[in-house]
């Protein structure tokens, strides 16, 4: 058994953390949300908060690799023929940035959040490894519209580490659908960003609250220190 250091209490709960039952989720790392000319780029926000979580997630990353830890990404984006693309989800996101362009339009990366496209694919930092499922998502949260929830419980994982981008769309959103299905989540700080640094903030304090009513908050630093601790598989 064992726990990692996190607030407001240690997680997970129960006590029950190991390779087998746990998957570190990695969302949305895609060019269109970290990388230049891409959506949050042409939106105008400033990239380097976005990248931030790179860095510690490529480390973070090849340690859950060595001790075998369930690793899942995940990918946001729509069909070529925006069929899956609601009205609203268009029209919003053509309301801010350059020429009117949004989801679905032509952007230096590539139509923007279509599948295929170069802008929409996970980038080459964090690229997913062979076997590691990559879950295809319309929406914000990774459970609406996916398998996500079938493959978690095939394989008996109960316990979720979150990270990616952004905190406070697309990681909160999932953490959320997450909780109410039962999964035990910790979302890690350093992992993840937002576009805005008070909303980065805003989304951590929400997560403590009632006790930790979404789950829990620690960084890759103490998550490291337990799987440190842990055996290599083999490769
Ligand atoms: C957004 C995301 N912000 N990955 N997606 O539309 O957070």
């Amino acid at each position: 058994m064992s726990t990692i250091a996190s607030t407001p209490y240690a997680w997970p709960y129960n006590g029950d953390f190991s390779p087998a039952n746990t998957a570190l989720v990695i969302i949305d790392m895609q060019t269109d949300f970290c990388g230049v000319g891409g959506y949050v780029d042409k939106m105008g926000y400033d990239l380097s908060l976005t990248r931030a979580p790179i860095a510690p997630l490529q480390v973070l990353l090849a340690e859950a690799r060595r001790v075998g830890l369930n690793v899942i990404h995940t990918r946001e984006g729509h069909r070529p023929d925006l069929s899956d693309l609601p009205a609203n989800k268009r029209w919003r996101s053509r309301q801010i940035g350059t020429e009117g362009r949004g989801i679905g339009d032509m952007g230096p990366c590539g139509r923007i959040l279509v599948r295929g496209e170069p802008g929409w694919d996970i980038i080459p930092e964090l690229y997913p490894a062979a076997g590691e499922p990559i879950i295809d998502k319309p929406g914000k949260g990774s459970f609406c519209a996916t398998d996500l929830e079938l493959l978690l419980r095939v394989k008996g994982i109960e316990n979720l580490i979150l990270t990616g981008i952004t905190t406070d769309v697309c990681v909160h959103t999932t953490m959320r659908e997450a909780n109410d299905r039962g999964f035990e989540c910790v979302m890690l700080t350093d992992c993840t960003a937002a576009t805005d640094p008070a909303n980065h903030a805003a989304a951590f304090a929400m997560i403590g609250m009632q006790g930790g009513v979404f789950g829990a908050v620690a960084d890759s630093a103490a998550v490291l220190a337990v799987l440190r601790d842990w055996p290599s598989v083999a490769p």
